[in-house]
């Protein structure tokens, strides 16, 4: 009986119930990368607008209180595909509380489901686990700006059906400026274990190539069947959250880049938009 006891006590204390806090706040600003000025909606992890959603890391087994307060002029909501999905407005000027309690390691996507959260880039990233590795973040996104400020100026009639893109960011920013970002710009080792968190906030998809490199796609939440496939070149639809683990095995710097090629020549040349590097050192 006490064998029994002692046993059902192991089984509890196994289980972790650790819960952690985090607070975002909607804000909305343009966004000034190459030529091109962006309206956006961003969720901000300080009390003022920042050009890159908010990361939010948590450890396996934790439960997110998320609180969502509302410093835009239009009502937003707060979605995460499959756990929050109903019941979730977050209306302006309001605080909001919401438990997220993920069933699996890997990388999840919040987002605002208004159409001016949706449609202006209210989007980010949720690392579940992995809090003891090598650590970087891809929210990418494409937009039209002319189409963004409609939406931004509520003018807008719904997202066409031909739909051309003029701008693409990862975090919010275009290269070169992805190389001055510590949360995207991927440097390590030989023989580290490195993983990326990346997520398509945008509207169309996008192909990552990796140069020099195979990944394996350690967490993924729309083309499940994709789980633990290594691949140089992945294709992120929109909504999509993958998590890449890259385990490099040789030194050098080598570019990743989007194979739909439009997206690379945003500022009319080669290179440009959606582009960071992998920086290796021996
Ligand atoms: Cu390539």
């Amino acid at each position: 009986m006490k064998n029994l006891f002692i046993a059902i006590l192991l089984c509890f204390s196994s289980i972790s119930f650790t819960q952690v806090f985090d607070t975002v706040y909607l804000y909305r600003d343009t966004i000034h990368q190459g030529n091109v000025i962006l309206n956006v909606v961003s969720f901000s992890p300080v009390d003022s607008f920042v050009t890159t959603n908010a990361v939010i890391n948590m450890d396996a087994g934790e439960t997110l209180n998320l609180t969502v307060i509302n410093r835009d002029t239009v009502d937003h909501s707060l979605v995460i595909d499959d756990y929050i999905e109903s019941n979730n407005s977050v209306a302006v000027n309001d605080t909001v509380d919401f438990v997220f309690q993920p069933s699996e390691n890997g990388t999840f996507r919040y987002y605002s489901g208004t159409d001016q959260g949706k449609y202006l880039g209210a989007s980010g990233i949720i690392l579940v686990g992995y809090q003891n590795y090598s650590r970087f973040y891809w929210n990418l996104y494409d937009h039209n700006d002319t189409l963004a400020s409609e939406f931004a100026n509520g003018t807008a009639t719904g997202f066409p059906t031909e739909y051309r893109p003029s701008v693409f960011l990862i975090n919010n920013y275009t290269f070169p400026h992805t190389l001055t970002d510590t949360l995207s710009y991927v440097t390590g080792n030989v023989g580290d274990t490195i993983v990326i968190a990346c997520i398509n906030s945008g509207y169309m998809p996008h192909s990552l190539h990796f140069h020099g490199y195979h990944v394996r796609i350690e967490s993924v939440r729309k083309r499940t069947h994709t789980l633990f496939w290594d691949k140089d070149t992945y294709p992120l639809i929109p909504g999509e959250a993958v998590l890449f683990r890259l385990i490099p095995d040789q030194e050098g710097m080598y570019p990743v880049h989007d194979h739909n090629l439009i997206t690379v020549t945003n500022t009319g040349a080669y290179p440009g938009g959606m582009i960071t590097r992998l920086n290796i050192q021996p």
